[in-house]
């Protein structure tokens, strides 16, 4: 097979650089290495920036979205016995939409379905070779039997577990990292949201977070250890854990439990994101924790940057816009993980923390929503930083 962008993965990264390539007259083809159901089923981010809601929209996948997705004014946090709002709307002008990833794949995998274009699901042994030589090759097993795609450049897309980063050869990569001494247990539940808005509860017993996917679908999350066995959590302990880590200010209606899960936490960047022919984008270059709901708003904003790269190299042969991708995308991949390692800083626990650490969360906290400076420096980030 020949195309001009293989895409590995079809993920947020994966489908929606497609999405963008096509729209540019440039043609791709999507390896995955699971099936349909799976990526479409796959529970994950839940929280769009305003500017990927409008791009999801721009390029004709956001009408479900639009039918379906919950807009939010702001957030709440819990702390100290009461709920604070924090209103993005006074703040900065905008807000955030909440419409589940598995929905945004969805969406898309039907569209590019739909139009005809390529997506090999359930690919196996995926490798890449000669990244640093101007054919580029993927090769792969599909229905037993090996193929091989030629392209141009390759979209490494496959996520943080993915064989794209570690097929960069040894010493080009620079890794900046951390741990977190805790994970989080989600669930999602049949019964009705504790707000219309989401909040983040600062609470003795640890971090917890009552998100949503409909007025009707909780999605709720608690701090736990980083290898908290679920098998401890029979559904009556988790519902009393979310009513104790919410306290007073609402009470939870508890409803059927559909699924349960475990996530470690992780900063993780690596510098560059491209060698040769091959450009990362999305979780294969970076993680972050969840506090800050940017993992898969910053999966959009690289592949944003570099399908527009692709435009510029196949409109007017200039290779410049790939050369700078890294130098492009990497300053806001920074503040994105900045602010969601301080939104995890301030409202979770840590073993080793004293009471002088607990009482500067709360002081942090206090002034977050006393200060209007503090509250527009939450809301600009949350609501997601400029894109261009
Ligand atoms: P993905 O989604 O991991 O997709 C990678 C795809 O590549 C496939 N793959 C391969 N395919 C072929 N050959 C191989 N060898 C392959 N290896 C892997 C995989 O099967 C997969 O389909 O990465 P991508 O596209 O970069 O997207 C990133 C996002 O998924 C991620 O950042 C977000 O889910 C993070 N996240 C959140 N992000 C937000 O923006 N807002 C949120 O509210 C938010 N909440 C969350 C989150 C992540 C969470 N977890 C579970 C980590 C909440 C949670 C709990
Ligand atoms: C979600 O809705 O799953 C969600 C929202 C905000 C976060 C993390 C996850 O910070």
């Amino acid at each position: 097979m020949r195309t001009q962008v293989g895409i590995i993965g079809a993920g947020p990264a994966g489908l929606m650089l497609a999405r963008l390539l096509q729209l540019a007259g440039i043609e791709s083809i999507i390896i995955e290495n699971r099936s349909r159901s799976y990526c479409e089923s796959r529970i994950r981010a839940g929280l769009i920036e305003q500017w990927a809601h409008d791009m999801l929209i721009e390029i004709g996948v956001g009408e479900r979205m639009k039918r379906e997705g919950l807009h939010h004014r702001g957030i709440k946090l819990n702390f100290g016995g009461s709920l604070h709002p924090i209103d993005f709307g006074e703040m900065v002008g905008k807000g955030v939409i909440i419409y589940g990833q598995q929905e945004i794949v969805k969406d898309m995998i039907e569209a590019r379905l739909a139009s005809g274009a390529p997506i090999y699901f359930e690919v196996e042994d995926t490798s890449i070779h000669d990244i640093d030589g101007k054919k580029p090759k993927i090769r792969f097993r599909h229905d037993g039997k090996a193929q091989e795609i030629e392209c141009d450049f390759i979209g490494g897309c496959d996520g943080f577990h993915g064989i794209c980063r570690p097929s960069i050869p040894e010493g080009v990569l620079t890794t900046y990292d951390r741990d977190y001494p805790f994970g989080w247990l989600g669930i999602l539940a049949d019964s009705p949201p504790p707000d219309d808005e989401l909040i983040y509860s600062y609470n003795d017993r640890g971090f917890a977070l009552f998100t949503m996917r409909s007025p009707t679908l909780a999605r709720l999350y608690f701090q736990c250890a980083p290898d908290e066995d679920i098998a401890r959590w029979p559904d009556e302990k988790i519902w009393q854990e979310l009513q104790a880590r919410l306290g007073g200010a609402r009470k939870l209606q508890e409803g059927e439990i559909l699924q349960k899960g475990v996530t470690p936490m992780r900063s993780f960047v690596i510098e560059p994101m491209q060698f040769g022919r091959l450009f990362l984008a999305g979780d294969s270059a970076h993680i972050v924790p969840p506090t800050g709901a940017k993992g898969m708003n910053l999966a959009f904003a690289d592949v944003r940057v570099l399908a527009r790269a692709f435009a510029e190299f196949y409109r007017a042969g200039k290779t410049e816009h790939l050369d700078g991708y890294s130098q492009k995308v990497l300053p806001r991949v920074w503040k994105a993980q900045r602010f969601s390692w301080w939104m995890t800083q301030i409202l979770h626990h840590f073993p080793h923390e004293n009471a002088f650490d607990r009482r500067r969360q709360l002081a942090e906290l206090n002034y977050l929503v006393s200060s209007r400076a503090a509250m527009t420096t939450l809301a600009e980030n949350y609501a997601g930083l400029p894109i261009d």
